[in-house]
């Protein structure tokens, strides 16, 4: 492929994005006469975030990004876009898909309707702790799925910690699964997420993640879930005041690469990203601890009880419904996740 064919033009989509920029700006500003050979091209990839610049998965983004220019003596440009500036996660998929956009940060979930096999890594009280999830996400399933986002236009960078999601609701916190019934409760565009809400008696809502905070004001939901730095960051705490610490799944973060700008790199630009990708988890995993730290304080300043779930055996009953329902896949793979210590 040319340089010109990588710049300066819209894709294939038409969203006039342009993704992947190879900018030859250096070597054509050179003289000849002082550049024997020609410098090399810079290259400018743009990552699509919707959490806000100080939440610690966008913070790891930018980590990311600076171990990719450090390591590349500032050949390789990583663009983050935070805040949701390129759209949200189900559209920023489409975009990778096509090469609109070079890498994203999303949510597990968000990928589930493309690969349905990752299913098996969100199910609910699947993991005993976090760190029983990053041995499946560092071993062999965990290597197995990243890789298997390939067949739908991917390339499975690496992973991000996310917590463990609970209920949060306008009205009054959750003693029970009892006090959800009939509860309109926002949920990603994800069936998992769909039955389990569904499956402990609540009328599930799929939503975008930016059309929650306004749903929650207007009256239009009762309720959502996410992890508590979330629930922080996004402001949602101001419209929605009983968290509950149901702790009923943990969704991991993955990053992603579009196979179409990947498919323009060289494999050492390739591996370079890539290993730039899994060595940021480990700053993102630091920080989100810290940010834990923070946002229970804040949340406290303000004011907000965070509430205990006194007995998880009835939400842990119903949720086994949601396993009941996977493909034959999905539950070899729960198999092998549970055999995991
Ligand atoms: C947050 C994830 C984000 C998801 C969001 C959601 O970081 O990627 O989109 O939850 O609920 O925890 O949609």
């Amino acid at each position: 492929m040319s340089k010109a064919s990588l710049c300066g033009r819209g894709t294939r989509g038409g969203t006039g994005f342009l993704a992947l920029c190879l900018v030859a700006a250096l070597a054509a500003l050179a003289p000849a006469a002082s550049s024997p050979s020609s410098p090399a091209a810079t290259l400018a990839l743009r990552l699509a975030e919707i959490q806000p610049a100080d939440h610690p998965t966008a913070k790891a983004d930018y980590e990311f990004a600076r171990l990719v220019a450090e390591r590349s003596g500032g050949r390789i440009r990583i663009a983050v876009y935070v805040d949701s500036i390129l759209g949200q996660e189900l559209s920023v998929l489409e975009q990778l898909r096509f090469g609109g956009i070079d890498l994203a940060r999303v949510s597990l979930a968000a990928v589930v309707p493309s690969v349905p096999r990752l299913a098996a890594l969100q199910m609910p009280y699947l993991y005993k702790d976090a760190a029983h999830m990053w041995r499946v996400l560092e071993g062999e399933v965990g290597k197995e799925l990243l890789g298997s986002v390939a067949e739908s236009g991917f390339v499975g960078l690496g992973w991000f910690e996310a917590g463990a999601r609970s209920f949060y609701t306008v009205r009054a916190p959750l003693l029970s699964p009892r006090d959800l019934a009939g509860l309109r409760i926002r949920v990603q565009e994800n069936s998992v997420m769909t039955d389990l809400v569904a499956a402990f008696g609540a009328l599930p809502r799929p939503r975008a993640f930016g059309e929650v905070y306004t749903a929650l004001e207007t009256g239009e939901i009762d309720g959502a879930e996410n992890n508590l730095p979330t629930y922080f960051s996004s402001g949602h705490f101001r419209v929605a005041r009983h968290f509950t610490l149901t702790e009923h799944a943990r969704v991991p973060e993955i990053i992603l690469g579009s196979g179409v700008s990947f498919a323009a790199l060289s494999p050492a630009d390739r591996e370079l990203i890539a290993k730039a990708a899994r060595d940021s988890a480990a700053f993102q995993r630091a920080a989100w601890e810290d940010y834990e730290g923070l946002v229970a304080e804040r949340l406290r300043d303000e004011g907000l009880v965070i509430t205990p779930v006194p007995d998880s055996g009835p939400w842990r009953r119903l949720a086994a419904a949601v396993y009941a329902r996977q493909s034959p896949e999905v539950k070899a793979l729960v198999t092998r996740i549970r055999a995991i210590q």
